[in-house]
């Protein structure tokens, strides 16, 4: 293979894995909590919550930067016989599913869950599409005469026979007054079985509540600029007074895709100055925000490029991308805006635990 054939291959690679977006589809019945439950683990408002309307018989849909999500209609009813419903939504095209119930399942869920295990066939398909089952509500779960684990037990036991699997496990959450089990959730999500590239589409979008989810948003973004410093070499420029070619806007791109990960944005600054918090000058999270600041700091730091970088660049892509002088400087720029925006989401975070500690 050609070192040409293989560069090719390799951003074209690149260009998918950057350009694909994880697709979520919520199933259960309306007022399980399909939509609050998302909201929490998205940490932001995703979908309305306690409203019905329409949601009976079509999907509701939210597109972010990165995901999709769909919280589809119930099926088992009699506008939508489960065959009917498959047809109607397609539930097989997804990446993820979030199976939400609160109360008994029924003969229909039996049946979702066994189209859902063909779905996922990896042998057959080559894919796994995991699946999550989540009871919700589970502040209201209640019972003068069991005690709570009984009750969840016996809630455990009857999903694992309407799935005929014994060792699935089911998710207890509320996302009532006091959430619960959320954080469990989104960490299953974190490790589930799907592509690096797609999951890394979830890391960046949600909303980081603790300074472990800003490691995990800091060591897949370190991923994603990889990919980033692959595509730069693709419509390459010179830039002036120095032999390093790439794309800028490859590096702007790249630059907003970090803050937007470690939830960086036009109020950053002004939250920084209400709590009082000082950032050392050599921090670049607001240069690299504007068009001309990156490309007077792209200019500035090209002409210090060192030879040093490739070596160290090699591993991660292999000789043939790092030969393209500009792959280097990109990752090189990548991760240490990284650092400069964890950093900054980092005593941000710190500040805001701070205070809900007085609280
Ligand atoms: N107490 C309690 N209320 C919840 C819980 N989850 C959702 N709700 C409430 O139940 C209603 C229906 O929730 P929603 O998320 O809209 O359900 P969906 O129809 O499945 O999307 C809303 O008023 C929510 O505030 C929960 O775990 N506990
Ligand atoms: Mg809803």
């Amino acid at each position: 293979m050609g070192l040409e054939q293989d560069l090719n291959e390799i951003l074209e690679k690149a260009r998918e894995e950057l350009d694909t977006e994880l697709r979520i589809a919520l199933i259960g019945q309306p007022g399980a909590g399909k939509s609050s439950l998302i909201n929490q683990i998205m940490g932001k408002k995703i979908f309305e919550t306690g409203v019905h309307t329409d949601t009976t018989s079509k999907a509701e849909e939210a597109r972010l930067d990165k995901m999709y999500i769909v919280d589809l209609p119930g099926y088992g009813t009699n506008r939508f016989p489960f065959h009917d419903w498959v047809n109607e939504f397609q539930p097989q095209n997804y990446d993820l599913y979030l199976f939400v119930f609160n109360g008994k399942l029924h003969e229909s869920d039996a049946q979702m869950f066994q189209a859902l295990k063909e779905w996922s066939d990896e042998e057959k398909r080559g894919r796994i599409h995991p699946l999550f089952i989540v009871r919700n509500f589970s502040d209201s779960i209640w019972d003068e005469e069991k005690t709570e684990s009984e009750l969840r037990n016996e809630i455990v036991k009857d999903v694992r026979e309407k799935i005929q699997d014994e060792s699935v496990k089911v998710y207890f959450t509320s996302c009532g007054r006091h959430p619960e089990g959320i954080d469990d959730l989104k960490d299953a999500i974190i490790n589930a079985d799907i592509p690096g590239a797609k999951k890394s589409k979830f890391i960046s979008s949600f909303r980081a509540k603790t300074l472990d989810d800003l490691k995990v948003k800091r060591s897949s973004m370190q991923d994603s600029v990889k990919l980033y410093a692959i595509m730069g070499v693709t419509n390459a420029i010179p830039i002036p007074g120095s032999d390093i070619i790439f794309d800028l806007s490859i590096i702007y791109k790249m630059c907003s895709d970090i803050r937007e990960t470690f939830g960086i944005d036009n109020e950053t600054e002004s939250k920084l100055k209400k709590y009082q918090i000082i950032i050392p000058t050599s921090n670049t999270v607001f240069q690299f925000a504007t068009k001309e600041g990156t490309k007077i700091l792209v200019e500035k730091l090209s002409k210090k490029c060192a030879g040093k970088m490739f070596e160290k660049f090699i591993p991660f892509v292999g000789p043939a991308v790092a030969a393209t002088s500009g792959c280097a400087l990109i990752w090189e720029i990548g991760n240490s805006y990284i650092d400069d925006c964890y950093d900054i989401a980092k005593r941000l975070m710190e500040k805001m635990i701070e205070n809900e500690k007085k609280k």
